[in-house]
Formats: C-alpha cells, structure tokens, sequence
C-alpha cells in the first residue's frame, strides 16, 4: 500500500564526521516529489509535478541502481529545472510494484527495470524475429506476481499472421492486440490512456517503432533486424519514460514507457507458487493434484486435463519448462 511521505524517509545516514551535515543539505522539508522519465549512468532525469524537467543526481547514500524509470522520488536543492541545474534526489517512494529479471544464471543478481506501473505490455512480432512463447509466459508471471495488468501485443502483422500462437493466450483470458507499422493507432491509443504502460519483448520486435508512432516524432532510434539471425541489434540501451499526446483532450494521457530488448527474462527471483498460479487456466485442475505433487510427475491431473488437446498439451509444456528452468 503507498506511503505517504514523512521526514523519515529522507533521513541521512550520519556521516562519518562529527560535522553536522544538515547544515550543508537543503531542507529535505522543502522536498518536491518527481517522477524519474530515465536513468542515463549518473544522471536521472525527473518531471515534477507542475511538469518541469529536472536532472538529478542520487544522494549518496541511496546506492546503486536505488532508483528507476517510473519511481516517485523526493528531490531538493535546484529544482528550478533551467540550463545546467542539477537537483539532488534524497529519497524514494514505496514502490507500488516493480519489474524485475534476474540477470545472471546463478541466480543472484537481479536487475529492476522499472517501477509503479500499470500495464504491461508485451510486444512480440508476427515474424522476423519469429515469437516466442517462453518470453510471453515468462512475462505473465511476472505481471502476475507483482499485479500488473499484462497486455500482448503483436506487431509485424504485415509479416505473419499470429493468430495461432495467440490461441492459448486469448483462452487465459489476456487482452491481446495486433497491428503493423502505419496501422491504425487508435486501439492501442485507448488502451494506454491515462496508464503507465511499460513495453517487454526482444530486441527487433518494434517497441521503438510504436513509441515513435504513437507520439508521432522520432525521439527513439530504430535499428534493423539482422538478416541472418533474425535478431534485433539492441539498438535501445536505457529504459525512458515518454508523455503520451493527449486523446480527446484528457489532461492525464499516460506514460509509454520504451525499454531495452531483453535477451531472457530471468524468474529466479519469483517464487515457485507464484509461477504456478500465473497458470491460471490451471488452478481448477491443480486443486486435484496429490498434495506435493511437482506437476512434473506421473499421476498430476494436468497430464490429464490435457490428454491428446495439442494446445492444452502445449500449456503444461510451458509451466513444466518454466518449473525446471535454471533461468
Ligand atoms: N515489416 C515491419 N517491420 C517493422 C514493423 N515495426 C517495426 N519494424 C522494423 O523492425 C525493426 C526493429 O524496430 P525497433 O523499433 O528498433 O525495435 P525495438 O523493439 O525497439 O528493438 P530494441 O531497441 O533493439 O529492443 C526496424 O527495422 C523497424 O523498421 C512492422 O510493423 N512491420
Ligand atoms: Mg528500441
Ligand atoms: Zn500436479
């Protein structure tokens, strides 16, 4: 649940010097709440909330990757947003939900990619390069664990048609979308409105297109899609938060947020049981299982729910590779 803030969330570790520090630190009662739109190496560029643009620096004391796209932080010093300021950002706010991957095979480090956000959208293309379930079910977990609304979006409809690797997904009940570059905008437009959208999927797929799209510039570069490997060139290095335009005129119309292609989507971090009730076209089904059932093993009511249904067999599948992965 938030928190409001109060004076102890900017409180300063004492420093190792006698010197009293709050003597040379603004007030952090003077503190304005900014929303962090990017996170360039040292620098975090902030909106406030009378819209202007501040570059920020961390307090030190907040440490490593301590802030992200999409945080709500309290910043003090000059905050006055003109050429050259640098504001100081001393605390952040209860974070409502974050999306977080681990990065690494053992299972230790994680990487939050960003925080506070409404919906997730997952955007896979149609072809080239080719879709991938493993991504699609490793992001529904993770919208499920941290209660994000997960939207799949297909892009490259005038590459393939997707409507069989979406079957199984439209079943689960997920909202899903299709659409190509120069496409008609407006479903998207709607279901972004007034949210705080994040885009997942692999490098290629189109996520830099859409936002260019959909705010109708070209803020975000967009590279091509190797021929021979099918891959994207990772040609977005930092997540950035952009304004939607305004629809029909609405005040608030929400924040795109354009990530970086992810290579994998590590759910070590996420535990067991929360993987299984992702699936949860699965949850009537899994009731019946033995207690301590794997649903892995001889005997589990999934191999039976399914019995010779490709899809239904392609689920189970899903779950089962997602329970025995390393990742
Ligand atoms: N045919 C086709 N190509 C598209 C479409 N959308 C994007 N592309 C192309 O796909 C390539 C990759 O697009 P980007 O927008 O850079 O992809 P991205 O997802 O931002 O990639 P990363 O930043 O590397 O994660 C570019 O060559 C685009 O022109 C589409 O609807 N149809
Ligand atoms: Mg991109
Ligand atoms: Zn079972």
């Amino acid at each position: 649940m938030a928190r409001k803030y109060d004076e102890s969330d900017a409180k300063v570790r004492p420093a190792r010097s006698t010197r009293p520090r709050s003597k040379d630190r603004p007030s952090h009662k003077n503190a304005i709440r900014g929303f962090v739109i990017q996170v360039d190496r040292g620098r975090t560029s902030c909106v406030t909330e009378a819209g202007v643009l501040v570059s920020a620096m961390k307090a030190r004391e907040l440490g490593k990757n301590s802030v992200v796209v999409g945080d709500q932080v309290a910043l003090v010093g000059d905050t006055s947003g003109s050429e050259g300021s640098l504001s100081r950002i001393v605390s952040v706010y209860e974070r409502k939900n974050s999306l977080t991957r681990t990065v690494d095979d053992a299972g230790a480090l994680e990487r939050m990619i960003v925080a506070n956000v409404d919906q997730m959208v997952i955007v896979i293309a149609a072809a080239n390069p080719e879709p991938r379930s493993g991504l699609v079910d490793r992001c529904l977990v993770v919208a499920f664990d941290q209660g994000i609304e997960p939207i799949i979006l297909i892009t490259k409809g005038d590459l393939a048609d997707a409507n069989d690797f979406l079957k199984p997904y439209l079943n689960l009940g997920v909202k899903t979308l299709q659409t190509s570059r120069g496409g008609d905008l407006i479903p998207i437009k709607e279901l972004l409105r007034n949210k705080t959208s994040v885009l997942i999927g692999h490098s290629g797929v189109g996520k830099s297109t859409l936002v260019n799209a959909l705010l109708d510039t070209d803020v975000r570069a967009v590279g091509d899609v190797n021929d021979v490997t099918g891959r994207g060139r990772h040609t977005s290095s930092s997540a950035v938060a952009l304004k939607l335009p305004d629809l029909k005129n609405q005040v608030n119309s929400g924040w795109i947020i354009d990530t970086p292609g992810v290579r994998s989507f590590g759910l070590r971090h996420v535990n067991r049981d929360r993987v299984i009730g992702s699936f949860s076209d699965f949850a009537d089904v899994i009731n019946k299982c033995a207690k301590n059932c794997s649903h892995d093993e001889a005997g589990c009511e999934l191999d039976l729910w399914a019995g010779s249904d490709t899809a239904r067999k392609e689920r189970v599948k899903s779950l089962r590779s997602l329970l025995n992965s390393d990742e």
